[in-house]
């Protein structure tokens, strides 16, 4: 089942103290200007498949903002505002709504419930929601009650290692997911037909789809082969810095 069509996307221009951001990874200090110019990549694909793409301006004090995926979810019915689980973007809640009210109807997760956009996964009419260090059962649960009320089912799903649910399970098409090791086999999903990434390759599970087309992280060669085995198109973009930030290519946009 493929999900709705996109006609346009959020995002966020990443700030001079976007650094400053939260991250477990290792890969060695980001560059701010290398990040600006992947961006700007980003958008331009963005564009170049026909979404009408609206970038905010950086958000001082808020160094993780440019991931936009995390304060919202878009859904055809209604968007989302969350209660981030991370202290230090919960702010980034308040900032994204003006730009959700004029094109969805708004609700709003309340504490203690805490999600990240990042943790939902949406297929058609049925939402998997991670429950992670940023997610909690609460939080989910309230996702799960909103998203019914729109006619979806929902299954909460235990993240256990790895940022978001999403950093290890993306939809490709087709009934298809890229998922990695540790979530292959899993009983929430085994209704999809899987390709599962091995060690070294998890990072390449963060792959988007936009209407008929697959954006994928540069540097992963024979996931790149395997998906250009499906019907689709695929972009490869170099994610590099976001990377260094524990973030990829779902995180840096809103679709819609
Ligand atoms: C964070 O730790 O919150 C950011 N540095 C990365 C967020 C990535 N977002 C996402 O996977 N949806």
């Amino acid at each position: 089942m493929l999900t709705y069509r996109f006609t346009q996307a959020i995002t966020r221009t990443p700030g001079a103290d976007f650094a400053q951001g939260l991250t477990t990874s290792s890969l060695g200090p980001p560059n701010y200007a290398l990040m600006l110019h992947q961006h700007a990549a980003y958008v331009d694909v963005l564009r170049s498949l026909g979404l009408l793409v609206t970038i905010l301006p950086a958000l001082p004090g808020y160094p993780d903002a440019y991931f936009v995926e995390d304060p919202a979810i878009v859904v055809p019915e209604a968007a989302i505002i969350t209660h981030p689980g991370a202290p230090s973007r919960r702010g980034e809640a308040d900032a994204i709504m003006p730009a959700l009210t004029p094109h969805r109807p708004v609700q709003r997760i309340q504490p203690p419930g805490t999600l990240d956009g990042g943790d939902v996964l949406i297929i058609g009419k049925r939402a998997f929601i991670g429950i992670s260090e940023r997610t909690n059962s609460q939080g989910a649960e309230q996702l799960g009650r909103i998203l019914e009320q729109h006619g979806y089912t929902w299954t909460g799903v235990p993240v256990g290692a790895g940022l978001h649910l999403k950093s290890s399970v993306n939809y490709v098409g087709n009934n298809i997911l890229l998922i990695s090791q540790s979530f292959a086999g899993r009983s929430e999903f085994t209704d999809y037909r899987q390709i599962v990434l091995g060690p070294g390759e998890e990072y390449a599970c963060n792959t988007l789809l936009i209407n008929e087309t697959l954006i994928t992280p540069q540097g992963f060669p024979s996931v790149y082969q395997e998906l250009a085995a499906l019907d689709r198109r695929v972009i490869e973009l170099d994610a590099s810095e976001a990377r260094k930030m524990d973030g990829g290519l779902t995180c840096m946009s809103l679709r819609f």
